[in-house]
């Protein structure tokens, strides 16, 4: 009975299980599969488990924007506290409508599998916009601290504020990984691949605009604006290069 019901759950399913369209991967299989319109997706990251994501989805312009960006991580209203532990990071949280971290584990999964280039989108709090592009872009274990790996810089006019932190793990006030004396995350109020301690805090306190008053906590992006100077929006976004 059981060899029965294993042999038929595909087609139960309805899975056409060598070339899965109705399972997409990541958001550049929702663009192959014909979505034109950037939205809410699920995406299978790892195994049979679906994950909400944000599909940014680009059908003209340059060959390198044009595809299905899947959001790794996103700011854009303070409206989600980013100062959350270690197993929150790991799994993910936050709204997927707004703020959201898509969560290490779903990042080490879907870049040990295929390859990827990142995009990172600022926007300050007089409207002015800028981006940082990496050809490379992958995510390793958590028995590896979920070491990033990012290189292949571009400048999108907002400079590179990231490859100084290739190389490190995660750090978050529950887990200090960082390579300072202090811990990093509760220094900066925040949670990143700390060195120590950062150029970058896209996970520190969502300041409206300038504000002084404690070093480097807000969400900052150092090769564009000074440590003071939290973004009004700041996105990650990853694509799989073919
Ligand atoms: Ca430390």
């Amino acid at each position: 009975m059981m060899v029965f019901l294993t042999a038929l759950l595909p087609v139960l399913l309805g899975c056409d299980c060598g070339h899965d369209v109705d399972r997409p991967v990541d958001c550049s299989d929702v663009y192959k599969s014909g979505q034109t319109v950037s939205g809410i997706y699920s995406i299978y990251s790892a195994a049979d488990i679906p994950v909400w994501v944000y599909c940014q989805i680009i059908s003209d312009g340059k060959d390198e924007d044009k595809g299905g960006w899947t959001v790794i991580q996103r700011r854009v209203d303070g409206s989600v506290n980013f100062y959350q532990p270690w197993n929150h990071y790991k799994r993910g949280f936050g709204n997927v409508e707004s703020e959201y971290w898509l969560g290490l584990e779903n990042m080490y999964q879907l870049t040990r599998k295929n390859k990827y280039m990142l995009r990172v989108d600022l926007e300050d709090f007089e409207g002015r916009k800028g981006f940082a592009l990496y050809s490379s872009f992958s995510v390793d274990c958590e028995c590896a601290g979920y070491q990033l790996h990012v290189s292949g810089f571009t400048d999108g006019g907002a400079g590179d504020s990231l490859s100084g932190h290739n190389g490190f793990k995660f750090s978050t006030f529950d887990k200090d990984q960082d390579t300072s004396d202090t811990n990093c995350a509760k220094q900066y109020l925040g949670a990143f691949w700390y060195s120590a301690c950062h150029n970058t805090n896209p996970n520190g306190v969502y300041l409206w605009g300038e504000d002084p008053t404690y070093y480097a906590i807000g969400v900052a992006w150092s090769s564009w604006k000074n440590y003071a100077v939290s973004m009004k929006s700041i996105s990650m976004k990853i694509k799989r290069v073919s």
